[in-house]
């Protein structure tokens, strides 16, 4: 009897731990699931969202990395084709890893209707050659901003160009987010769409083959990228959200850079309507180009992106 008792609770014992682990495990497996369709809503996030308020569509930047700016080997083979100093592509480099949370980016530069639209709900001031633009001495009008809804706006600075994207709860991209993006997912490529220059493929200077404008074109007349962007070389230069600074890729920091300290002086990037012969090289996915801030000209217009909550 004295040993009976103990054995029994032993067993009791056992049971009520055995019980317990089955229970555990059986937790541990159930949850497993919930933790990958979580991980799953993550990775399927949509590659393609409407902003309500600005009706634009927008494409998912993918989270990742990509290398910024031009490799020296990159910069050879273009003084070799080009006329021009070593000094002009000193700004895009070092070339440097870069790391990105994903966003959404417009997949069209804003268009003169979509301002319209913002200049209606802010009374905010009409841009610059909206009614009217100087004789400029060619066979054809500037397409001004009030009877062409589907180009993209011009004569905008970049304080209304912020404003534009805050109406629309969106923002500028950074200088980061805008040249990973007009990579469309390609390495070492010149263009958004690989090395050639090609009339099929943007709206630069001049005119000939696809290229029928001589000033912008309306958006989208040209493919898209592997992001399903439009018009990130050529049509026009676009403003993104940092300062810039020439040294910048010395010393940026890997993972989602904002951008020097104040300097007197925006990025604007892709190049424009404007660009042909020796200035090409201004369309590159790697050129940086700038402006002063309050800049109002018929080169640059701009395009808005959104970060994706959690990110
Ligand atoms: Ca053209």
């Amino acid at each position: 009897m004295d040993v009976f008792y103990p054995k029994r609770i032993m067993i009791i014992l056992v049971s009520i731990f055995l019980f317990i682990v089955f229970n555990l495990a059986i937790l541990l497996v159930w949850s497993r699931p919930s933790e990958e369709t979580e991980q799953n809503i993550g990775e399927e996030l949509s590659k393609t969202i409407m902003n309500k308020k600005d009706g634009s569509e927008m494409a998912l930047i993918p989270s990742g990395e990509f290398s910024m700016g031009s490799s020296p080997a990159e910069i050879d083979a273009l003084l070799k084709e080009h006329p021009i100093t070593a000094k002009f592509f000193e700004s895009e480099q070092p070339q440097h890893t870069v790391s990105l949370d994903a966003f959404y980016l417009d997949k069209y530069e804003v268009t003169n209707a979509q301002y319209q639209k913002f200049m209606q709900a802010t009374g905010h001031p009409a841009p610059k050659y909206w009614n009217e633009v100087p004789a400029l001495g060619a066979r054809s009008d500037f397409p001004i901003g009030n009877v062409n809804p589907q180009h993209p706006v011009v004569g905008v600075s970049w304080q209304d160009a912020n404003a534009y994207c805050e109406w629309a709860g969106k923002r500028l991209p950074t200088e980061a987010e805008w040249e990973k993006a007009a990579r469309g997912g390609l390495v070492g490529k010149r263009y958004p769409w690989g090395d050639e220059l090609s009339r099929a493929m943007a709206n630069y200077g001049g005119f000939g083959g696809q290229d029928k404008w001589q000033w912008t074109a309306p958006i989208g007349s040209f493919p898209p990228n592997g992001y399903g962007l439009y018009d990130m070389a050529g049509n026009v230069f676009e403003w993104c959200a940092d300062w810039y600074d020439a040294k910048y890729y010395h010393n940026s920091p890997k993972r989602n850079p904002q951008g020097p300290e104040k300097t007197s002086l925006r990025v604007a990037r892709g190049g424009s309507w404007d660009n042909n012969f020796l200035n090409v090289y201004y369309l590159r996915c790697a050129h940086r180009f700038y402006a002063r801030p309050s800049t109002k000209n018929l080169l640059i217009g701009f395009r808005c992106c959104v970060s994706i909550p959690g990110e």
